[in-house]
């Protein structure tokens, strides 16, 4: 394996649950996943285009989104999946991917959040690549994340909101957690943040006149199983998520968990 990032990089990832590793993606990609984007919102003309889920399915997936083939390149570039690798080991299982596009001006807030606190993974590991497709800046709505959050390994309390504008539903609610310790990761178009599941991370609503655009994808450990008896399925966090039939790639090294690699591939 190439060392994309760098020992200083997978530190600082340990250390504060996030890191903007040096390498980025180039301009040409950038376009052609500009491009991707625009396709994806035109397909779904009824999804909000911050909750473009499972979009590496190139087909009508059974979360109602019409994917795209690119992203399912994106999610497999080694660029990619060699950072995934180094900051989360060897075993690396692709197992989601949204877009998370804010309009301009209307674009919808994502509460401060974990995501561990709706994904029935066990042991609750992953590793979330956002690959900015904009410039997202605090004007925009970038990505916050409290540095450190992650360290406890443990999920925080959880309130669940009836806001309208949210993305999601949950948000943290704990006495404990100061979010006010949130820091903005500002990102130029190719530039890619990674953080550990447990971090507690959202965005701000896009009030500017800039679209802000990114891609999350989502690798776990191949020691982690996906539990598809969930009750998780369903829309609870405020939209549709299927772990029933949620296709699972085994990228690197060993599915040890015994994972179902088969179910949700057509
Ligand atoms: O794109 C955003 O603003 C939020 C992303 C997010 O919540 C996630 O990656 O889990």
């Amino acid at each position: 394996m190439i060392q994309s990032v760098t020992e200083k990089e997978v530190e600082t990832y340990n250390e504060r649950g996030y890191v903007v590793p040096g390498i980025q993606l180039s301009a040409d990609r950038i376009q052609e996943l500009d491009a991707a984007v625009q396709r994806l919102i035109a397909k779904n003309p009824d999804v909000r285009p911050e909750r473009l889920v499972s979009v590496h399915i190139d087909r009508m997936n059974d979360e109602g989104v019409r994917g795209d083939a690119t992203f399912f390149e994106l999610a497999t570039d080694p660029i990619i999946v060699d950072a995934v690798e180094a900051v989360m080991g060897p075993d690396v299982v692709l197992w989601g991917c949204q877009v998370f596009c804010k309009p301009p001006s209307d674009g919808m807030e994502v509460p401060m959040h974990q995501d561990g606190h709706y994904w029935p993974i066990d042991p609750l590991e992953s590793c979330t690549a956002w690959i900015a497709l904009d410039d997202c800046t605090v004007e925009n709505g970038c990505l916050r994340l409290v540095p450190g959050s992650h360290k406890a390994r443990r999920s925080f309390q959880h309130g669940v909101s009836k806001r309208e504008g949210l993305v999601l539903n949950q948000y943290v609610d704990d006495p404990t957690v100061d979010l006010s310790m949130a820091e903005d990761v500002e990102l130029r178009a190719g530039q890619f943040s990674l953080h550990d599941i447990h971090m507690i991370h959202g965005s701000n609503a896009n009030r500017s006149g800039k679209r802000r655009a990114g891609v999350a994808i989502r690798y776990m450990p191949g020691t982690s199983l996906m539990n598809r008896e969930s009750s998780l399925t369903g829309s609870s966090s405020g939209y549709m998520v299927n772990w029933r039939t949620r296709p699972l790639w085994l990228l690197r090294g060993e599915n040890r968990a015994g994972n179902d690699l088969e179910v949700g591939h057509q």
